[in-house]
């Protein structure tokens, strides 16, 4: 049977059934889940199979994989893929559920990652989803008033920022000097889309470039609050075999922890070379 690609909500996010990604794929398969995921900015492919170096492989439809940057928690035979796992080797088996706040994947690069690609290998018997908010939509709903602050507006994002909410990795010295802060626009413009989004991650902005702390704080908190609504998100319900991919450019996500963290959650990821938000 043809592929075929479904919607799962109507705020984002699509599913795809008919497809083996484990061995390759025509270009016209190809250029059709590349252009999904633009157009639905969350893919969930169901029912794959794919061991981590077949993973990286099977990531090049959508670009090139980027070499994950904490060494810990990427793979020695595929450096392209990193666990992300509710028992962070850190904390010596001690459950953690990563990434439970909102943000965007990578910002506090330059040339933060495109796409990321998780894919499910170990999932708790409920719960464990991975919500997302649609920051096309946030822009495109804001009060102009607001729209009008921010036009314009910088942010620097920090690996860890004054503000940050989430638990984050300690860097070893040689991937702290790989870091350093960055600057990035409030509202980007998507390259292939055309259309602007807000562009913002709570995890890792600082400050807006040339404000003081306490006027960034009002208005990213007013941001925030604008954008967490709940008429923005879509929540993904893991199967076994999914493989999500989204687009860092035009949305935030979080790993919801409302879960039994008792229970083991473990997913492969892939980041993909980034570009410079404009
Ligand atoms: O575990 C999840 O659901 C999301 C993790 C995450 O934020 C990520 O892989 O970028
Ligand atoms: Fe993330």
């Amino acid at each position: 049977m043809a592929m075929q690609i479904e919607a799962l909500s109507d705020v984002m996010a699509a599913a795809v059934t008919s497809v083996d990604l484990s061995s390759s794929v025509t270009p016209d398969v190809a250029s059709a889940l590349s252009d999904a995921v633009i157009d639905h900015l969350v893919l969930c492919i169901r029912d794959q199979t794919m061991a981590p170096k077949a993973f990286a492989q099977a990531s090049r439809i959508f670009g090139p994989p980027k070499r994950f940057v904490l060494r810990r928690d990427r793979l020695d035979d595929a450096p392209e893929v990193s666990i992300v796992s509710n028992r962070p080797p850190s904390l010596e088996g001690k459950p953690l559920v990563q990434a439970k706040h909102w943000h965007t994947d990578d910002s506090y690069f330059a040339e933060p990652a495109t796409l990321t690609l998780l894919h499910a290998q170990t999932l708790p018997d409920a719960g464990g989803d991975t919500e997302f908010i649609n920051c096309y939509a946030v822009l495109d709903t804001m009060p102009a008033d607001m729209r009008t602050r921010i036009e314009g507006l910088r942010a620097v994002h920090k690996y860890k920022s004054r503000r940050n909410m989430s638990w984050v990795a300690n860097q070893s010295p040689e991937e702290k000097a790989e870091t350093p802060p960055v600057d990035h626009p409030l509202i980007r413009t998507h390259p292939q889309s055309g259309r602007q989004s807000l562009y913002i991650n709570p995890n890792r902005i600082d400050h807006i470039v040339g404000w003081n702390d306490a006027d960034s704080d009002a208005l990213l908190d007013a941001l925030y609050d604008f954008a967490f609504q709940p008429q923005f998100q879509y929540r993904h319900k893991w199967l076994p075999g999914d493989l999500v991919v989204w687009d860092n450019r035009c949305l935030m996500h979080r790993a919801n922890d409302e879960y039994d963290v008792n229970q083991l959650r473990v997913m492969h990821r892939i980041m993909l070379e980034g570009e410079a938000p404009v």
